[in-house]
């Protein structure tokens, strides 16, 4: 498969490029599904701790997921479902983690959005406001340390969490020490219920870019030809050297902040506006109009993932919870330090 909307474009041009957005249609499809069934788990009460949900935001996550190769780092956050099955996340990890299942990878001890496989590059998240940054900062030094160049980091944050000292300091070392890091920011205009105006003072958040020496982008976070391209082009510039990219995209996230919220502070202003457009049906008029795909497709692939979600879940469900008298509580799975270092890739 080709990675990226630029590899599409040199490799088979629109054969290529359909094929790109089929398939992260297809992702951007799973997560929704698989986010509404996990709203549904968690009003029936079957899921512990918060749910949060990533609607309106899956263009932007799939083309970071997309993007990257099996060999890069990713660390998503609480809005990145597409991105994490992009990237290789299986339904079984995510729903195995949401359920607490002792059988799935963090072995039913972590909260539903803490979950990752850091082996694979793929990190666990520990806090939606920055901490993520410096800690791909860190993967792509031990990468850098051993040899290894050919290697992105990618990880997201927030319009509100752009206001923390952690984006801060992790932006400027990046900067400085040219990494290779790609950082998304999805800006949904608000953080919980603050709105951007509340929140910073700059015009746009891509000016802020230039004070730190990386490169800015910005596009519509609604439209997934403009994320593909977009996405494509800042990984392609951090892998070739070109140093820490800083992606702003605009858009609006579509429910509450996590499931426990109704997001009635939203303004109908904004989410009657461009932004407030619901990106998978963006996506879906975009192969429509292309004729990359048609109805019935549409509703094949949503009949396919409905099931896949719904067979899994019924799995899930059947397997074992934690012993917390028998579980080995040390965070990763090594205990002694070097087999930690290994799992983290250092
Ligand atoms: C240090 C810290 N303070 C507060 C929180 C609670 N919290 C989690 S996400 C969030 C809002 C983040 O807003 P934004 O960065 O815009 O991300 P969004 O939720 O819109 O994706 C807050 C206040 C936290 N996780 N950590
Ligand atoms: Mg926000």
């Amino acid at each position: 498969m080709y990675q990226t909307v630029l590899d599409a474009e040199a490799g088979g041009g629109s054969a290529a490029l359909r094929d790109l957005h089929l398939s992260a249609y297809r992702f951007m499809l799973q997560a929704r599904l698989l986010d509404e069934k996990l709203a549904s788990l968690y009003r029936a009460g079957k899921i512990h701790g918060g749910v949060f949900l990533s609607r309106g935001q899956e263009a932007l996550s799939v083309s970071i997921g997309v993007s990257l190769r099996k060999t890069d780092v990713f660390s998503p956050l609480i809005r990145d479902s597409a991105g994490r099955l992009a990237f290789g996340e299986s339904i079984l990890d995510s729903l195995q983690t949401c359920l607490g299942s002792a059988l799935g990878p963090m072995r039913g001890r972590d909260g539903n959005v803490h979950r990752g496989r850091p082996r694979d590059g793929y990190l666990a998240m520990i806090s939606h406001l920055g901490a993520m940054i410096s800690v791909v900062n860190g993967a792509l030094f031990a990468r850098r340390f051993k040899g290894i160049t050919d290697v992105v980091g990618a990880t997201c944050i927030g319009d509100g969490g752009t206001a923390t000292g952690s984006f801060h300091e992790a932006l400027n070392q990046a900067a400085v020490e040219k990494l290779p890091l790609v950082l998304v920011v999805a800006n949904n205009q608000y953080a919980y219920s603050t709105p951007n105006d509340r929140e910073f003072a700059c015009a746009d958040l891509a000016d802020r870019a230039v004070g730190y020496g990386v490169t800015p982008h910005s596009v519509d976070g609604t439209d997934l030809s403009a994320c593909l391209a977009v996405l494509g082009r800042a990984v392609a510039q951090a892998r070739a050297g070109g140093g820490p990219q800083l992606v702003v995209a605009s858009l609006l996230r579509l429910c509450g902040h996590g499931e426990h919220d109704d997001a009635g502070y939203i303004d109908p202003k904004i989410k009657n506006s461009p932004l407030g457009r619901d990106c998978l049906k963006v996506a879906e008029d975009i192969l429509i109009s292309r004729q990359w795909a048609d109805a019935t497709e549409l509703a094949q692939w949503r009949n396919e993932a409905v099931r896949a979600i719904e067979t899994t879940v019924a799995r899930v469900q059947r397997e074992p919870a934690p012993d917390p008298f028998a579980e080995q509580w040390t965070a990763v799975s090594g205990t002694d330090l070097r087999e930690t270092h290994e799992e983290l890739g250092v």
